[in-house]
């Protein structure tokens, strides 16, 4: 078939600019505005990053150069729609430009590994819904890809790579981490935790890791019990336990934005650097041409799959 296919891809989408903040947010938390504090606090995080985050350039340098390699590798030609969770362009507004062009036929992935109904299957919903409007196109969806061999490939490579930086790589400990989600999901059968282990456990066993464990980063901040343990919390009992060197690998983020600009560089490095502890961070994979292969793998492969 050498009709184009539709390639919808999706991430969280961050504010273009500090205006926009409230907006975001507000859309994050369904609907509810935060209160004037929250609002300030991330105001605050991403003035430390430097204003705003570079997801969205990010995002669009992922998007583009998996679309141009689906289109270089002899398969189905693609034609890409980018569509974000939390901001323009709003992933229902792809799906009806898709519709208006024409497409019948389509494929969506989110660029995020691992697969939760709390993640990944909300923006899912929000593609059938709007495709069921409609009435097209019709969607088939990559639902993870933490086990694509190149992804792994890249991520043994970087903690590889962040072990190196370390004075004692042999006695280091290596945290593996994801988004924090509600505790709630442990009791809806949901593949989250499993996929994070299943991911980090390929990675250590292929680098014969001798420390290492996972933690949650980034938590809401809501009322409702979190996964835990935070990496921060963690980082101070790996010092009580008489580590000096740890890599932090957050696995669960392909990109450089503010869960990993602020949450790791630079509240995480704050608490290292009180406990005296020498943090690592491993690369994020952002548009690294073999990280851009392994989402072309995951999207052919779900093709195949498909049919
Ligand atoms: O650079 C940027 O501006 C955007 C960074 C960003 C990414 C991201 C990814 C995920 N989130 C996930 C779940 C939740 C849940 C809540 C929640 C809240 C926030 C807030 C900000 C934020 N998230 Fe996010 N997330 C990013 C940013 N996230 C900002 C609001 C302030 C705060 O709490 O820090 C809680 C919502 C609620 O209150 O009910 C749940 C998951 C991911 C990874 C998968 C994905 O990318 O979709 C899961 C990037």
């Amino acid at each position: 078939n050498t009709q184009p296919m539709g390639l919808l891809v999706m991430a969280y989408g961050t504010p273009h600019s500090l205006d926009e903040v409230l907006p975001y947010y507000t859309d994050i938390r369904h609907g509810r505005p935060p209160s004037d504090e929250q609002l300030a606090d991330l105001i605050r995080r991403y003035e430390a990053i430097g204003g705003v985050s570079p997801l969205t350039d990010i995002t669009r340098r992922q998007a583009e150069g998996l679309a141009q390699l689906l289109n270089a590798d002899g398969g189905r030609p693609v034609r890409l729609y980018q569509g974000m969770k939390h901001t323009s362009p709003f992933i229902p507004d792809a799906v009806a430009r898709m519709y208006e062009d024409g497409i019948t036929e389509a494929i969506a992935i989110v660029l995020a590994p691992h697969y939760s109904t709390m993640s990944i299957e909300t923006y899912h919903q929000q593609v059938r819904e709007t495709a069921a409007r409609l009435g097209g196109p019709s969607f088939r969806y990559v639902r993870q890809w933490h086990m694509e061999p190149r992804f792994l490939d890249a991520l043994a490579d970087r903690v590889q790579e962040a072990l190196a930086r370390c004075r004692e790589p042999q006695h280091a400990m290596v945290v593996f981490s994801a988004h924090s989600l509600p505790a709630r999901i442990l009791e809806m059968n949901d593949p989250y935790v499993e996929q994070l282990h299943e991911s980090g456990d390929t990675i250590a066993k292929r680098l014969d890791l001798h420390h290492y464990m996972y933690a949650w980063q980034s938590a809401g901040r809501t009322r409702e019990p979190w996964l835990g343990p935070d990496i921060l919390d963690v980082l101070r009992d790996l010092k009580e336990e008489g580590y000096s060197e740890v890599v932090s690998c957050s696995q669960g983020f392909v990109a450089d934005h503010l869960e990993v600009l602020y949450d790791i560089d630079i509240e995480a490095q704050a608490r290292a650097r009180e406990l005296g502890l020498h943090l690592v961070r491993t690369r994020q994979m952002n548009d690294d041409p073999a990280f851009l292969a392994a989402l072309r793998d995951a999207v052919r492969r779900a093709e195949r799959e498909a049919e």
